[in-house]
């Protein structure tokens, strides 16, 4: 394929309500699309990154900013390239795992889209609808956080998560425990709140027979997760600290984790995704598709991965109205606790063009020869 240019597209999207975890409350996603353009077809992705670094380094314009300055003219400069050959040219770059994960995902849609093949199937997908879990944000009161999980149960979802905090943890998991009961599939993520010296507090939450804690300490620290995990019953899942295939290897081999959330942007793309749900699944390690806030143009994509047999968990995959009140794209909807896998060539959907319209704050056009 011959690659004539990029569009860079910024648009922000109210949510539905505030969500609050460990790092923050937010309001709106800033939302950064590619459009890549080919001699055969077009590709679209979103880019993962947040407003702020506040749950990983990258953030949205310096995502944009390395796109446009450093990856997109090291990809644009190849020769009748493939997917291998653009992930392979954005190597020699240090991190920007997000900002890659977009380009190599917008490249991997207009590429698939040109082979009328699907992501889901040219990643080794095995089913066509997917079991799908909700993230609930800290809130404000006990009250309030059994009514959002109450509702989120009566749509069908079918696993809760419960972000948690220091001195937002115990009680919220028995409140919920005691209102809704021991069946209710149920896990926590503390994004990074912990310290291993809070084994003991993090401790109390054994009884609740939870699935799973995600990330309770900062992502550098394996050996803390893997003492921690000696201490507590709740198996350890990791979400920030999983950056590749070779640190979820390292990760397993310390028992730091028992489980791994695996996110496309965070690991710097769909190929690599593969890798790291292969090494967990060589481990017998359980793994699941986590979320960040996408609209359907990255919704999609994340469903044809979590279609792999090693997910073996129920993911963020929600629908797209726990985020947002209107999709860039036709909505995803929750049917009996599923989401559909898109089943259409590359990632099986692209923006609604007035929709996108509206919402669009900026664009750039950045020609391949530029
Ligand atoms: C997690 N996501 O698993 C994240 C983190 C997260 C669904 O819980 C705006 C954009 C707000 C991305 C808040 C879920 C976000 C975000 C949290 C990602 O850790
Ligand atoms: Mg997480």
């Amino acid at each position: 394929m011959k690659i004539e240019g990029l569009e860079l597209r910024w648009a922000s999207l109210p949510l539905v309500g505030t969500f609050r975890t460990s790092f923050g409350s937010e309001t709106t996603r800033d939302l950064l699309l590619l459009r890549l353009v080919t001699d055969r077809a077009e590709g679209w992705s979103e880019c993962v990154a947040m407003t702020a670094p506040v749950y990983s380094p990258e953030y949205v314009d310096a995502a944009a900013h390395v796109i446009e300055h450093v990856l997109f003219p090291e990809i644009a400069a190849l020769s009748d390239p493939d997917v291998h050959a653009v992930s392979r040219a954005m190597q020699r770059f240090h991190g920007h795992q997000m900002a890659k994960a977009a380009l190599e995902t917008a490249f991997l849609d207009a590429e698939l889209r040109s082979l009328d093949l699907s992501l889901a199937r040219y990643l080794g997908g095995a089913v066509d609808r997917v079991a799908s879990g909700v993230s609930v944000g800290i809130m404000d009161s006990v009250p309030q956080l059994l009514d959002a999980v109450g509702g989120y149960l009566d749509q069908g979802y079918v696993r809760i998560k419960l972000k948690i905090e220091p001195g937002w943890d115990v009680e919220p998991v028995r409140a919920v425990r005691e209102r809704f009961g021991d069946d209710v599939p149920l896990q926590v993520d503390a994004n990074t709140a912990y310290t291993v010296g809070d084994a003991r507090q993090l401790a109390k939450l054994d009884p609740f027979d939870l699935l799973l804690i995600e990330q309770p300490l900062p992502e550098d620290d394996l050996l803390g997760h893997a003492r921690l995990a000696r201490q507590i019953r709740t198996p350890v899942c990791l979400d920030e600290s999983i950056t590749s295939a070779k640190v979820a290897a390292d990760a397993i081999s310390l028992g730091a984790c028992a489980i791994v959330n695996i996110k496309p942007g965070r690991v710097g793309g769909y190929l690599e995704s593969r890798r790291v749900h292969d090494v967990c699944q060589a481990h017998g390690v359980p793994v699941w598709c986590g979320g960040m806030l996408e609209t359907g143009v990255g919704r999609a994509a994340n469903l044809a991965l979590a279609s792999l047999p090693g997910f073996t968990l129920p993911g963020d995959t929600s629908a797209s109205d726990r985020y947002f009140h209107r999709d860039v794209t036709e909505p995803f909807t929750i049917e009996n606790g599923h989401v559909r896998v898109p089943t259409g060539p590359g990632i099986g959907i692209t923006p609604v063009p007035e929709i996108l319209h509206e919402l669009t704050t900026d664009t750039r056009w950045l020609p391949a020869n530029g």
